[in-house]
């Protein structure tokens, strides 16, 4: 069996200015028709600068100490990964870190006011130990039976519809990841709107597929992609430290990935806005996850619809801002 090393991929492209706006927008900045329009034809956007530099160092200091409690309790993965899955509700910077950055427009601009975070992880990668595992074949679209059950079966019907969006992600980049190589994610612009992605024979002899590009950032920097993008984790062959908290949002009638028990946040609890205890799962009763009062009839007293109502961003001309 041959073994052959992927070839690194085309870093983000610098070239386009709608991808890496954001710098002076705040969170509470509606989305353009271009962008919105941008976002749906490429299935994601890059966003410098999401949160600022003092804010990133702390949430770094507090992103290290969590790798070190997990490597003394013997909790990482693969001898040194952390993979610390529903990791938000346990500090509140990362809660904070849901509604409090520049990339949150997108959020709300592109899946509306009734979501919450069903899924996030924060993931610490150390250089790659070249003696370790080949690299293997990793490309996906996330939401796993999202992908089957809710199929259009186009050749029964003799039309293709692609999938259904569902959620979108955040990935809030801590680390340097400005060089290739760094074990950046990997996606393939435009891909969110096909259902399939032809898969090599053996998954350890590939080329990453045609129009790959790796996604560049620096810290402060944000990824925002469609759940529908195809795309895969890289190795990281530099010797700087991978840190990346991954925030996924979905519409709160669907059930949460992580466990992320609301008691953890017990002690922060009161300092937590409306919103952000919206974002972390939080409701009254089951009508209210379906964006409902008990007696039917929009629920207008939901934290982030009544955020956008009173700053007068609901729009009747978007569906999920309706
Ligand atoms: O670690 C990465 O770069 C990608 C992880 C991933 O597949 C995801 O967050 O959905
Ligand atoms: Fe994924």
């Amino acid at each position: 069996m041959s073994i052959a090393a992927p070839a690194t991929p085309a870093a983000t492209p610098k070239d386009r200015p709608l991808s890496v706006s954001d710098t002076d927008a705040d969170r509470w900045t509606p989305l353009t028709d271009d962008e919105r329009r941008q976002f749906h034809d490429e299935g994601y956007v890059v966003v410098r600068n999401a949160i600022d530099e003092d804010r990133r160092l702390r949430v770094e200091t507090i992103i290290d100490e969590f790798y070190a409690e997990a490597k003394a309790a013997g909790d990482l993965w693969k001898g040194d990964w952390l993979h610390l899955q529903g990791g938000v509700i346990r500090h509140p910077e990362f809660v904070r870190l849901l509604d409090d950055n520049k990339a949150f427009r997108w959020i709300w601009g592109l899946l509306g006011w009734n979501i919450y975070s069903h899924h996030n992880h924060l993931d610490v990668n150390p250089p790659l130990d070249e003696s370790g595992d080949p690299e293997r074949w990793g490309w996906h679209q996330d939401g796993w039976r999202q992908n089957s059950d809710a199929e259009y079966m186009g050749d029964y019907y003799g039309y293709e519809v692609s999938r259904p969006q569902f959620s979108i992600k955040t990935a809030m980049l801590f680390s340097d990841l400005s060089e290739p190589d760094r074990g950046s994610t990997l996606i393939i612009p435009g891909s969110h709107l096909d259902n399939s992605l032809p898969r090599p024979d053996d998954p350890e002899d590939f080329e990453h597929p045609e129009g790959t590009i790796q996604v560049t950032g620096n810290p402060g920097d944000a990824l925002v992609f469609d759940r529908r993008m195809w795309h895969s984790r890289s190795r990281n062959h530099s010797d700087i430290t991978r840190k990346i908290l991954f925030l996924g949002y979905t519409h709160r009638w669907i059930r949460p990935l992580d466990p992320m028990p609301l008691e953890l946040a017990e002690d922060f609890w009161g300092d937590l806005t409306d919103v952000q205890k919206q974002l972390v799962g939080a409701g009254p009763n089951l009508p209210d996850y379906w964006g409902i009062h008990e007696a039917g009839g929009i629920n207008d007293a939901i934290p982030l619809r009544a955020e956008l109502k009173e700053r007068g961003l609901l729009d009747r001309s978007v569906p999920w801002l309706r």
